[in-house]
């Protein structure tokens, strides 16, 4: 099983698409193993984002994801990764297919509603930025073998 880091952005909290995104997760066979509202300091998203330290939006990704509560999970599932990121779509909510997250609910790039880790070294790296070991719970899907 593998475990990624995903966020909900301050606009995706701020329009009440929560419910609707975890339900997309869950849906999809995925289990949410920890999962918390938070806003997040200035320091967390520099060091969540700091691959993007220097560039032009830099500044105004770290205000957007600071600018109202998140709610941040930790999702497992076989190639969980991979399998969250097709969900979530394109960066750019204008390139993002329909049936996506982003394409679906999100109008331009920095609104994009939601964060999902890019890779295996980003999500051990991020969820343990913003969980501790004992936030994250075991549990089985009573669906688990129809999943796999
Ligand atoms: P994320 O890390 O948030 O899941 O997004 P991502 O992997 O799809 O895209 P990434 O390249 O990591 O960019 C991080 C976030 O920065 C904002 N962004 N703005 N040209 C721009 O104005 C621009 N490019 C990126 C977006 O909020 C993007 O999600
Ligand atoms: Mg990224």
């Amino acid at each position: 099983m593998e475990r990624t880091f995903v966020m909900i952005k301050p606009d995706g909290v701020q329009r009440c698409l929560i419910g609707e995104i975890i339900s997309r997760l869950e849906k999809k066979g995925l289990k949410i193993v920890a999962m918390k509202m938070m806003k997040i300091e200035r320091d967390l998203a520099e060091r969540h984002y700091a691959e993007h330290k220097g560039k032009p939006f830099f500044e105004s990704l770290v205000s957007y994801v600071t600018s109202g509560p998140v709610v941040a999970m930790v999702v497992e599932g076989k190639n969980a990764i991979k399998i969250v990121r097709t969900l979530v779509g394109a960066t750019n909510p204008a390139e993002a297919a329909p049936g996506t997250i982003r394409g679906d609910f999100g109008m331009e790039v920095g609104r994009n509603v939601i964060h999902a880790s890019d890779s295996p070294e980003s999500a051990e790296r991020e969820i343990a930025l913003f969980f501790k070991p004992d936030e994250i719970v075991e549990y089985r899907r009573i669906d688990e073998d129809w999943l796999y």
